[in-house]
């Protein structure tokens, strides 16, 4: 058969049709007016996706039916970079993400990462519900993307390792870690001398398993929630930076939704941020038990030998320059001096 410009057509579509088939009898079923996909990068068992599935049938309820929200957590719909460019897209409506990695568009994002910034949760709240928060949400209206008042909780992240626990920013020197696709989390690990990795979430298993990198970095909800433990054996507590997920809306869709549907919608979105993050802080808290018994071997760190390396390698300074005073003055009111 040769093959024209007609038949390639004629079999992508009869591909497609098939393709879509049993998802357009799901959404038959559906009843709501207004049908929205929530896409995430996270396991079904982390508290994201608990809150989330209970927030999108308090929303259905108290629509009475009008607003459907369907979840399609751990990158069903493909990694990070990719869900960015469909909620961007309106291909989901909503998604969340890290800050540090929407700093790929919204360079401003990146200043809630800033190593070793916020030194307790009162500190990141204070300044996440507070106008450092609304200096971020600000920019990132300006993309085109609505972002709900209440960031979710990713956590504090802790090191991990397949090879040796990391006790002093010297361990970190040559060290084949894996980081998000992000600008701020490439920068930091440069200024330890590592050898970072940008990998999205949904290969990081597999790139450990394979020995790709000998290490990540991620909060222990998540590794517990993601089994990364099956691929790392060393977890060491630095709480080098926090990390949070803002809950990004695609505008057009988010203005779509009549005024007092978008109120419901968004105070319940809000609402299960808040119990994300209550969730999220006590088994950031509680885990090093649980994976201590699957195997993990755990150590402490002090910040001074990380921080001090950030210091003289210039990686304050750096993104104070990028970030601009009047933001950097923000995070400096909460965080002490930092550059
Ligand atoms: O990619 C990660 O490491 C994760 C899951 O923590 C984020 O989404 C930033």
């Amino acid at each position: 058969m040769t093959i024209t410009r007609r038949n390639l057509l004629a079999g992508a579509g009869a591909g497609a049709i098939a393709m879509a088939a049993p998802l357009r009898s799901a959404w038959a079923q559906s009843k709501a007016e207004f049908s929205y996909k929530y896409a995430n990068n996270l396991p079904l068992t982390h508290p994201m996706n608990i809150r989330a599935k209970e927030m999108a049938d308090a929303i259905l309820a108290e629509t009475n039916g009008r607003v459907e929200i369907r979840i399609f957590p751990s990158s069903q719909l493909g990694s990070d970079t990719d869900m960015l460019s469909q909620v961007r897209n309106g291909g989901v409506e909503f998604f969340t993400l890290s800050g540090l990695i929407l700093a790929t568009l919204v360079p401003a994002s990146s200043i809630t990462g800033i190593g070793f910034a916020f030194k307790d949760y009162n500190e990141v709240w204070k300044a996440l519900d507070g106008d450092l928060g609304a200096h971020v949400r600000k920019e990132i209206g300006k993309a085109n993307l609505v972002a709900m008042d209440k960031i979710w909780d990713n956590g504090f992240r802790q090191i991990t390792s397949s090879t040796k626990p990391i006790q002093t920013a010297d361990d970190l020197k040559g060290f084949k870690i894996r980081v998000p696709v992000s600008p701020l989390w490439t920068s930091m690990f440069k200024a330890f001398d590592s050898a970072p990795a940008s990998i999205n979430f949904n290969e990081v298993y597999s790139a450990l398993q394979t020995k790709i990198v000998d290490g990540q970095e991620n909060p222990l909800a998540i590794i517990d929630t993601a089994k990364l433990n099956e691929v790392q054996k060393y977890c060491s507590i630095t709480n080098h930076m926090w990390d949070g997920f803002w809950f990004l809306a695609n505008k057009r869709a988010w203005e779509k939704l009549p005024e007092n549907l978008r109120s419901i919608v968004a105070k319940n979105i809000n609402a299960a941020g808040m119990k994300e993050r209550a969730d999220v802080e006590s088994m950031n808290a509680g885990l090093q038990k649980g994976l201590t018994e699957k195997g993990m071997v755990f150590n402490n760190t002090t910040p001074d030998s990380f921080r001090d390396r950030l210091r003289q390698g210039g990686f304050y300074s750096e993104w104070k320059g990028k970030l601009g005073d009047e933001a950097w003055t923000m995070l400096e009111r909460y965080s002490g001096k930092l550059a």
